[in-house]
């Protein structure tokens, strides 16, 4: 990923990510940064960037032409995202930092003064950005924090044990405590809970840690996560048909974009994907109006399938939804199974015909597709779709029909059950081979069918 960042004060940037983990993935050149001196650019002979504003006022405002230059500069002509820091702006959020962490290049403009001549944001500025309701002296030290923000997002970036997703499985919820040692310090004790190995016990806790802080320093958070429990125990009172909203939502990847009673938008920004259902036919149409922009539409009720696709939408297959409902983990019998790495993405690739190299990646990266090997030798893989669904599944034509698919599927399962998660599948309707497995396995099957759309952008 390459960084420019517009300033009057460069050293500040580079001299302040220098020292950091972003500095060393600088030098491990993961990521490049480059500062560029806005007064490098000034047509002025004294080097002046600055004048007074029109129509009076305190102070002094950036001029339109050293900034336009510098960012000319910067971007080489290309068309990269650029964002201006400015309490004016919309809040930065995790979300918005993954978002950014995708792109290949971006530019910070960091203004000074009373702020920039408004046209020449007009013309280069795509994101106006506040880190927080304050005012600052120049938007040099929001850039950085942004850049800190998004660039241990970057792979490679942070080492590979310390993985920048958090991994805790509360998401909308603040962390609990944490204790190191020793066991005793200032005669406070760490929680006996945390001593006892009671895995179970220790999750509980640490749970109803991470309730209490929430409702206590971020009622608002709070209130999101009540409102999303609630809607959870809902849905599970048809599990087998919800499973896929269920997951989605206590997996804290679907946020909820809509809902009056039974309609209800659920969406998966990073999956790029929507779960819908709707009450009738005529609601249906009123949801289908608030669709954001997605990959993929997933709807398990027929009439809204129907709604979607006279909107535009294209029907790219019909599915069985399978669950998992047993909390045991299942034996694997074939023993040479391991999470995947980017190494392996030829090979899944050259296998699994139905997704780009670049969503294989992917999903190795998240350590979500796991290999079947005899030897050195690769011979099968499963893996979790990124809305949370099990797929991705192949065994070469030789190693078929020897329980190698079961064994796959047995060691993802206990891999989902690890995490507390439900697994589930999606199987095409004509697929009788997986649905026996299926079967075999114990997965429950759903009355309604689960259809999936391309969505616009698709
Ligand atoms: C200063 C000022 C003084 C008198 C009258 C009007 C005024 N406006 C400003 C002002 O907003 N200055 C900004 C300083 C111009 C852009 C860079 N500066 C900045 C960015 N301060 N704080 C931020 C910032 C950016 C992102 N998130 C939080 C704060």
């Amino acid at each position: 990923m390459k960084l420019h960042v517009l300033t009057l004060f460069p050293e500040m940037i580079l001299q302040g990510l220098a020292p950091s983990i972003i500095g060393r993935a600088v030098e491990k050149k993961i990521i490049s940064l480059d500062a560029v001196n806005i007064r490098d650019y000034t047509l002025d002979k004294h080097g002046k960037v600055d004048d007074y504003t029109y129509g009076g006022g305190a102070g002094m405002l950036m001029q339109a032409q050293p900034v336009y230059d510098a960012w000319k500069a910067a971007s080489g002509g290309k068309k990269i995202r650029t964002i201006y820091l400015t309490p004016q702006g919309t809040p930065f959020t995790q979300n918005l930092a993954k978002e950014l962490a995708k792109e290949e290049e971006l530019i910070f403009l960091c203004g000074h003064y009373e702020g920039i001549d408004e046209r020449v944001l007009e013309e280069v500025v795509t994101d106006f950005v506040s880190i927080g309701d304050y005012v600052l002296t120049g938007g040099e030290l929001p850039a950085m924090v942004m850049i800190d923000a998004v660039a241990r997002l970057v792979p490679g970036v942070l080492g590979n044990d310390t993985s920048a997703e958090e991994e805790s499985f509360h998401n909308d919820l603040l962390e609990y405590p944490q204790y190191s040692r020793p066991e005793s310090w200032h005669e406070k004790r760490v929680p006996e809970v945390l001593l006892s190995g009671n895995h179970a016990k220790i999750m509980k806790w640490r749970l109803e840690q991470s309730e209490t802080r929430t409702l206590r320093f971020r009622p608002d958070l709070y209130e999101k996560y009540r409102e999303k429990q609630h809607l959870i125990k809902q849905l599970s009172k048809d599990k087998r048909n919800n499973i896929h909203m269920m997951e989605s939502l206590s997996r804290g990847k679907g946020e909820i974009l809509y809902r009056d009673g039974n309609n209800l938008i659920i969406f998966d920004r990073e999956a790029s994907t929507c779960m819908l259902k709707a009450e009738k036919t005529e609601t249906a149409t009123k949801l289908s109006e608030r669709l954001p922009e997605a990959k993929w539409i997933i709807v398990n009720q027929e009439f809204v399938k129907e709604v979607l696709v006279t909107a535009g939408y294209g029907l790219w297959g019909e599915c069985n939804q399978y669950l998992y409902t047993a909390k045991e983990s299942l034996p694997v019998r074939y023993k040479a199974i391991r999470s995947l790495t980017t190494e392996d993405v030829p090979y899944v690739s050259s296998r699994y015909k139905h997704d780009t190299e670049e969503y294989i990646r992917e999903r190795i990266l998240a350590g979500e597709i796991y290999g079947a090997f005899d030897g050195d030798r690769q011979i099968g893989f499963i893996g979790l779709h990124n809305e949370g669904s099990m797929g991705l599944l192949y065994v070469e034509e030789e190693y078929r029909r020897q329980g190698i698919a079961e064994s796959l599927e047995a060691f993802c399962i206990n891999r989902c059950l690890e995490k507390g998660w439900t697994p589930y599948g999606h199987v095409l309707t004509d697929n009788t081979a997986s649905e026996k497995l299926q079967d075999k396995l114990r997965f429950y099957k759903a009355s309604q069918s689960i259809y999936w759309l391309s969505g616009k952008t698709h």
